[in-house]
């Protein structure tokens, strides 16, 4: 007769323990790498703005505290799940009523919630600020594209559907920003911002921001405005500010006002046109 001790019914032999628990640790494991988080960043941009970056980090504290809680959550279940497994037909004992635990568990998120709230509170104040600043630009966003010009100065830049426009501003300077549209709902986006806002036909939204870096950054109108909203795109260029001024002296002279003068012509023919063809050719004005 075999004298060898058997492991409880119900209960994992020794040898087959540590496999169980391999497979529980990489079960979340393989579920975060197939999901493709970045880390640190969970998949935002730093941002090349003093604004950006601040949202950049509250996505990053928000991403955080998600993963905690979301950890310990998971941590109590698994528990739960192992050490109160069904043994028979013995109930584990039970707790409810439990007042001290119904305290806690109702006061911790209310004040996770607020001190997340609190958070975006001072983030959007941040963002929403303005600056007094000698530098503006006037967007207005059209069907199909943008125009840039400039308060106080001949500099305008337009482009549509077939040509992408530029939109030029000094880095490490702030600049105010006032966004409009013509006719439909746009939306003005620069992910490398980490920016976006409404342009709302009557409505005049104003924003700031300062950049950090030179450089060159895609941006696209996210809000679906019409049959040709798929190629409402736009640069945005950041320059020296010494380069900025030079730039925006060129709209003084002759030559640069005739270019303004046909770059609002395209404007022009783009609203009025009542059945939408799209436009050919290279017009607006290119920097
Ligand atoms: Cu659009």
């Amino acid at each position: 007769m075999d004298s060898t001790p058997q492991p409880p019914q119900g209960s994992p032999s020794r040898s087959r323990r540590p496999r169980r628990l391999a497979a529980l640790i990489a079960l979340p494991l393989t579920a975060l790498l197939l999901s493709g988080c970045t880390v640190p960043s969970f998949g935002a941009k730093k941002s090349d703005t003093v604004t950006g970056r601040s949202t950049y980090q509250l996505w990053q504290g928000f991403s955080i505290a998600a993963a905690v809680i979301g950890g310990f959550v998971i941590l109590l279940i698994v528990i739960a799940v192992i050490r109160f497994r069904a043994k028979g037909a013995t109930i584990p004992r039970q707790s409810q009523y439990h007042l001290p635990l119904e305290i806690a568990y109702t006061i911790i998120p209310i004040v996770m919630v607020f001190v997340l709230f609190g958070y975006t509170v001072v983030v959007e104040n941040k963002v929403v600020a303005e600056p007094a600043t000698p530098y503006q630009v006037s967007i207005n966003a059209f069907q199909w594209g943008w125009k840039f010009s400039y308060p106080g100065t001949n500099a305008l830049i337009v482009g549509h559907t077939t040509q992408n426009p530029m939109m030029l501003i000094p880095v490490g300077v702030p600049v105010h920003y006032t966004l409009t549209s013509t006719d439909a709902n746009h939306g003005f986006y620069v992910r490398d911002f980490n920016f976006s806002r409404l342009a709302i036909p009557g409505i005049k939204n104003e924003f700031s921001f300062q950049a950090i870096d030179t450089g060159t950054f895609n941006g696209q109108c996210t809000e679906l405005c019409g049959l040709y909203h798929s190629l409402m795109y736009f640069r945005v260029k950041v320059v020296t500010l010494p380069e900025f001024l030079a730039w925006e002296k060129k709209f003084d002279t002759p030559a640069g006002a005739a270019a303004a003068q046909a770059a609002n012509l395209v404007v022009e023919q783009e609203t009025s046109s009542i059945i939408p063809t799209k436009p050919t050719g290279t017009t607006g004005t290119k920097i």
